[in-house]
């Protein structure tokens, strides 16, 4: 297969032992529920501006730029899909379509590179920062965040023709990422003091979420290999496995995140509402 050359692991899957139409057809879903969460998303958040204070729109506002810009991305990559196989009658199976695309994640990775500044920087219009100084927490943001991708996205056109590079840049994008989180970490914290225990709550859920919502991308990265070399995930059970990770990763760090700052916003602007009619 060196023909494929820098391709990702779908394509040689998709040349050799075909895609059955179980996993053709829940990877072409998958995809699909992602784009239309996003644009039921950009919905919701339009829809709910007027409830917090004005000194918080800003959140949904970025929340709507994540959606619309997702839902574009997510639209051409559920088309590459469809468009790079196509089913033979006679194997009975989807294999890559002669003359056309290959089939490339690289689509999500520039779409990243919006959005990953933007859900950081959402979170510093809602939260106040004790010691830190927001202008530094943004840079910092946007600089760890721009470089965690570019490495990454480089590193995946070498998952099959050169694991080797494949996992260093995977490493040195790690080291970007394990920056945002002690930021993050930062921001929630600093952000937990003073406001009352309810807002608390949602901060802590923010946090899990956001926790837990990007570590499935490095996973979804990983995925070819999580199986072992050449493992029970190197097929199309690896391949529906990473669209269905990239997904539930997208809903919950681009949606449930932007629903959960939406929630907070709303009880801190009543907090707010509250406390000058007492003091009134
Ligand atoms: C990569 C490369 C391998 C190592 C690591 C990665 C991390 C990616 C992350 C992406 C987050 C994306 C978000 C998108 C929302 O729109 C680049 C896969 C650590 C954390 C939150």
């Amino acid at each position: 297969m060196q023909q494929l050359g820098n391709a990702n692991f779908e394509n040689y899957i998709g040349a050799t032992e075909g895609f059955s139409e179980m996993a053709y057809q829940m990877t072409s879903h998958v995809l699909t529920l992602g784009y239309a969460v996003m644009l039921a998303g950009l919905l919701y958040f339009v829809l709910t501006i007027k409830n917090v204070d004005k000194k918080f729109q800003m959140s949904n506002i970025l929340s709507g730029v994540v959606m619309v810009s997702a839902f574009l991305l997510l639209y051409v990559q559920a088309g590459n899909w469809t468009d790079s196989f196509t089913f033979d009658m006679d194997r009975g199976k989807y294999f890559l379509s002669p003359g056309a695309d290959l089939f490339n994640n690289g689509y999500r990775y520039l779409n990243w590179l919006i959005d990953v500044p933007m859900l950081l920087f959402q979170i510093l219009f809602v939260v106040k920062l004790t010691t830190s100084k927001v202008s530094t927490v943004r840079n910092w943001f946007w600089f760890s965040g721009a470089m965690m991708i570019i490495t990454g996205y480089i590193g995946q056109y070498y998952e099959v023709s050169n694991p080797t590079l494949f996992f260093i840049w995977g490493a040195v994008s790690t080291v970007f990422f394990f920056h945002i989180l002690y930021l993050m970490h930062k921001v929630i914290k600093q952000g937990k003091e003073g406001i009352p225990p309810k807002a608390q709550k949602i901060l802590g859920h923010i946090w899990t979420i956001f926790l837990v919502s990007w570590f499935l991308y490095p996973g979804a990265y990983l995925m070819p290999y999580l199986g072992g070399f050449d493992g029970f995930l190197f097929n199309e059970s690896g391949v529906v496995g990473r669209q269905i990770t990239y997904t539930i990763a997208d809903v919950s760090s681009k949606v449930i995140y932007g629903v959960l700052l939406g929630h907070l916003a709303v009880t801190l602007s009543r907090h707010h509402a509250h406390n000058t009619e007492t003091v009134d």
